[in-house]
């Protein structure tokens, strides 16, 4: 348990600094606990699912509340006079606030609006997605309960944490009543372009709605790439792509992706127990699976999942390779879901009657095709499933991410199953290592299962080491923290940034308040003018020679920061006595100990070796270019073939594969590939480095710091320098910033390390 514990505490620390003493209030659709008249008495459920798991543990330690649905029947039964419960009742410890809604409003909001105006939308279901004007009426009755239940509950100063589809306007109300609260939405499915989404006649409300937020979260760059697009065509808003910001109405909302994911410890240690064993013994004597090869399925029942679509695909492949006859069987886990709408129900009889059609003409006395289980299965059951499947088949038309790609993966532990992944599922995009298909083309669906099917023991092996090492290190936590990093970067800027000519005496208070000095810049915009092209960029003699200057003094560590390689800004820099940071932290290498981060180092060596590799093997690929940048490698394929750009990715595939899992990551862009460091890091994280390794733990004490930049990649350091640190912003920000300070040019910041310089220089003793 250890593992775990430190996961789930290193959450809650980072909930803790990001709230600074703030109130937390998750509000979502679904309750974390609804109370059921069952035959022993009043019943406790808690739902399962990735973000219950998550979040129960963190509203525990920091003792917030969360605003829900009470959903379950017996639920107003055991609140108190203002509908709140405290939670978990073994141990209670935040508030569980309940919103009561009607019969009718749950008709028109949840199973009208949300289900069947905005999730057929969004997920591309055009033919299916209806607007009725009195849906709506109630999506917005019910935004204002929720939020005013929200309200009621807000004590002070609040971050507010608000999820899903269902809830698009209230960050609006809860904006006109507290315009103070600090408001984050995490948008769980995906966003799509500005002609699909045009066609809800809402736009414009939806958008207003989720432009009061100050943080807005979405799995994948792409679908915040949509809601910037549709923000800028549908209100006229001010965005910067580049910075992922909208400014509306004099305010700013930070468009960002953050995949989501899941608790992978927790799934792998049920893999592993003797429980799941004993499930997946009884899986295999039940449904008489012998040694069989085995596919598995799991979805709520959903026409976004494609699972008439993945029928298809099996039965092409009984057609294709009649072999596979009697030797695989598929297993279909389905959860009936929102049941009381009729795309639902109709879904759940057509798969119902494949599945009996399927089996029917293929089946024999002794094998069953495809094998439904449509109730519910305990985790350990959930497990036993992933655990002893070869193939799990993912086949969504369009999903947010998909967790159960995930799940798959963190209960593969004994790494013999292969992931064939829909590429229209958000997961894909993190999961090189599974066979991506197009869930509309079964033929090769089929082809693809075949493959997996076929696939040699020690290529499934590999392919899942690599797909656990990427897991572990993005799980449920992961996204988390990211998450609360990004809004105590945002709760940052509302301190009003100010120029440091009027507070030079409080700036020479602070850098002279210590024994130490530490004196850290960006390099261009901030030491060096910013050049065109960036290779003639160097700084200006005068600055040169203050930076010299800082350096010879005792106790003063000066340090130039850049997204550089460390060569290049050494080269460019040229001073003795000055810590060189490159590659935004990557390689760190001081005067006297010329070191760098022991990861890059082993990682600059893989990258080095995969480039090399890649580039004799494209050697006669035309058009394919390797452009090897010491920390990252970028395969270039704009110019190459499209029947060529499959052999591109499995050669890349292939050299990262040859890689210890965990330790390289590939980032697909349109037309590229780039292999980096499968490590999170940056500048902010490399100067507390730094200092720690310079100064000691506890360098705070004694060490006065100055950051200064004028970059997004800056305000990594903005921020972790944001209590106790003078930080400056050199240049107008055109996106609200974390920095105390401001100057304008990179000669005003000269002009400061003047200043710095004449408080902080040794006296001169007279002879
Ligand atoms: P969902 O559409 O519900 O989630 P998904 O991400 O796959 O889809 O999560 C489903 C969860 O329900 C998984 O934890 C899975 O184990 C569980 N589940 C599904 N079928 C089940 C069954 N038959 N029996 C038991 N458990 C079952 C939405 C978005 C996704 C996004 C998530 C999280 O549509 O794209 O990944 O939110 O943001």
């Amino acid at each position: 348990m250890v593992e775990r514990a430190s996961r789930t505490t290193q959450a809650q620390r980072a909930m803790r600094e990001l709230l600074g003493g703030r109130q937390l209030i998750v509000v979502s659709n679904r309750e974390p606990y609804a109370h059921r008249r069952g035959r022993r008495g009043l019943e406790v459920e808690s739902p399962v699912g990735g973000l219950v798991a998550a979040l129960d543990p963190v509203l525990q330690a920091t003792g917030g509340v969360w605003v829900a649905w009470g959903s379950g029947e017996a639920d107003f039964e055991v609140v108190d006079a203002h509908d709140c419960i405290r939670v978990p009742p073994e141990a209670p410890s935040y508030a569980l606030r309940r919103v009561r809604l009607t019969s009718d409003e749950v008709e028109q909001y949840y199973r009208g609006y949300a289900n069947q105006s905005l999730w057929p939308l969004f997920h591309l279901a055009v033919d299916k997605a209806r607007f009725v004007r009195r849906n709506w009426t109630g999506y917005q009755t019910v935004n204002r309960h929720f939020a005013d239940a929200t309200l009621s509950m807000v004590s002070g100063d609040a971050v507010v944490w608000i999820h899903d589809y269902h809830l698009a306007l209230c960050p609006l109300y809860l904006r006109q009543d507290r315009p103070d609260l600090f408001l984050s939405h995490f948008w769980h499915i995906p966003w799509p372009a500005w002609d699909v989404f045009r066609i809800c006649p809402q736009s414009a409300e939806l958008i207003e709605g989720l432009l009061a937020n100050d943080l807005l979260g979405f799995h994948l760059r792409r679908h915040a790439d949509n809601f910037l697009d549709c923000a800028e065509r549908e209100m006229g808003a001010e965005v910067s792509r580049e910075e992922g910001l909208v400014e509306y109405h004099g305010r700013y909302t930070r468009v960002q992706a953050f995949p989501i994911s899941i608790d992978q410890d927790r799934w792998e240690r049920t893999a592993e127990s003797q429980e799941c064993e004993r499930w997946m013994a009884r899986l295999r004597h039940r449904f008489r699976l012998a040694d069989r090869s085995i596919g598995v399925g799991v979805d709520r029942l959903d026409y976004s999942k494609g699972i008439p679509e993945r029928l298809r695909a099996i039965e092409v492949l009984f057609q294709q390779a009649p072999g596979v006859r009697g030797r695989f069987v598929f297993i279909q886990k389905s959860e009936p879901s929102r049941t009381r709408i009729k795309a639902y129900r109709d879904l759940q009889s057509h798969v119902e009657a494949e599945i009996e059609r399927i089996n029917a003409f293929y089946g024999t006395e002794t094998w069953q095709p495809v094998v439904y289980i449509p109730r519910p299965l305990p985790p350990a059951g959930m497990a036993a499933l992933y655990r002893m499947a070869d193939v799990c088949l993912v086949t969504s038309l369009q999903d947010g991410m998909n967790l159960v790609a995930k799940e798959f993966i963190a209960s593969q532990v004994d790494g013999r199953g292969v992931l064939v992944l829909s590429e229209l599922a958000g997961a894909a995009d993190e999961a090189p290592w599974s066979l991506t298909i197009n869930p509309f083309d079964s033929e090769s669906v089929a082809e693809t299962l075949q493959r997996a099917l076929r696939m040699p023991p020690a290529e499934r092996r590999e392919r899942m080491q690599h797909m656990r090492g990427h897991l572990q290190q993005h799980d449920i936590y992961h996204w988390m923290e990211q998450h609360f990093r990004a809004a105590a970067r945002l709760l940052a800027t509302r301190t009003a940034t100010r120029s440091v000519f009027t507070d030079m005496e409080e700036i020479r208070q602070q850098v002279t308040a210590r024994d130490h000095l530490a004196v850290l810049v960006d390099f261009d915009g901030t030491l060096a003018p910013i050049s065109d092209p960036p290779d003639d960029a160097n700084p200006p003699p005068l600055a040169r020679a203050v930076l010299a200057r800082l350096a010879r003094r005792p106790r003063c560590l000066v340090a130039v920061i850049s997204d550089r390689a460390l060569d290049d800004l050494r080269q460019r820099v040229g001073l003795p006595g000055v810590t060189y940071v490159g590659s935004h932290g990557f390689e760190i290498a001081g005067p006297g100990w010329g070191s760098e981060r022991r990861q890059a180092a082993e990682v600059r060596a893989l990258i080095a070796a995969c480039s090399q590799r890649l580039r004799s093997r494209l050697r006669d690929v035309q058009g394919a270019t390797v452009e090897d940048r010491g920390l990252t490698t970028t395969v270039h394929h704009r110019m190459v073939q499209r029947d060529q750009v499959e052999t591109i990715r499995q050669a890349v595939l292939e050299e990262v594969g040859r890689v210890p899992p965990g330790k390289l990551a590939i980032r697909r862009g349109k037309t590229m590939l780039e292999i980096r460091p499968a490590i999170d890091w940056d500048k902010g994280q490399a100067a507390l480095w730094l200092l720690e390794h310079v100064l000691g733990k506890d360098w705070r004490r004694r060490c006065a710091v100055l950051y200064a930049g004028d970059d997004r990649t800056d305000e990594d350091a903005f921020l972790a320098f944001a209590d106790d640190g003078v930080t400056v912003k050199v240049g107008a920000s055109p996106y609200p910033t974390a920095a105390r300070y401001a100057v304008s040019n990179v000669a005003e910041l000269h002009a400061l390390l003047e200043a710095i310089w004449a408080w902080v220089q040794p006296p001169v003793v007279p002879r």
